[in-house]
């Protein structure tokens, strides 16, 4: 089987752990720092710029969205890590609720990791790469914002990225672009067709 993309649907929000789904569904998830396009890539995944609210405000997602792919797995995109302006306490690394889904939520299937393509990785997105790793978690690694450069450029911010953070050589890399105004979403395809052949496989 394969995700159908076209049928992705809003499933539930939780402000806390206690409220994460029952359900034995494959789990996948968005992991990131604020801003860099987790709730961007939920839209344009699904092709549809309803699905999932994104803002120019990093912090913009402070609970945890769930959605449902097509019955066949369920999608959590999370609080961002890192610099948000909602409040101060929040601003200090990853927020709590990011800290504890990762401390309670069992059978994940998959992380994605956002990483912005233009900066240097934070010390948040090394931190979470390490834990991921750490943990033995499985993850692909995607380099978003790709529309902001040059094709040159991304080859070039990707061979930075390889020496910055530790991730192996045999781990998947995919570079997109979720722009709303670049109707091409650079990366997205192929990245849909790995999700799928991941969390389908069995
Ligand atoms: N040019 C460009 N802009 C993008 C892309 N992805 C996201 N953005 C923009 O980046 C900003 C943040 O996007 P979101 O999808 O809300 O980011 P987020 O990671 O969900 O942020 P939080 O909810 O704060 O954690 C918005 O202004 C988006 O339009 C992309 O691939 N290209
Ligand atoms: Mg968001």
């Amino acid at each position: 089987m394969a995700i159908n993309y076209g049928k992705i649907k809003y499933l539930k929000t939780c402000a806390s752990v206690k409220d994460l789904p029952d359900t034995d569904l494959p789990e996948i998830v968005l992991a990131g720092r604020s801003n860099v396009g987790k709730s961007s890539l939920v839209n344009a995944f699904g092709n549809n710029r309803k699905l999932a609210r994104v803002s120019q405000t990093p912090g913009k997602t402070q609970q945890i969205i769930y959605f449902d792919l097509d019955g066949q797995a369920i999608l959590a995109d999370l609080p961002g890590y890192g610099f948000s302006k909602a409040s101060k306490a929040k601003s200090q690394g990853f927020s709590e609720l990011c800290d504890n889904y990762f401390k309670v939520r069992k059978g994940i299937d998959l992380v994605l990791l956002l990483i912005d393509i233009r900066h240097e990785p934070s010390n948040d997105d090394i931190a979470m790469l390490n834990f991921l790793n750490s943990v033995n978690l499985p993850y692909f690694l995607v380099f978003t914002k790709c529309d902001k450069l040059s094709a040159q450029q991304v080859r070039k911010q990707l061979q930075m990225m390889s020496k910055c953070l530790d991730f192996a050589e045999d781990a998947r890399v995919f570079a997109v672009s979720s722009s709303e105004t670049n109707p091409q979403k650079s990366g997205i395809n192929d990245l849909k067709q790995a999700v799928s052949d991941e969390v389908c496989k069995d």
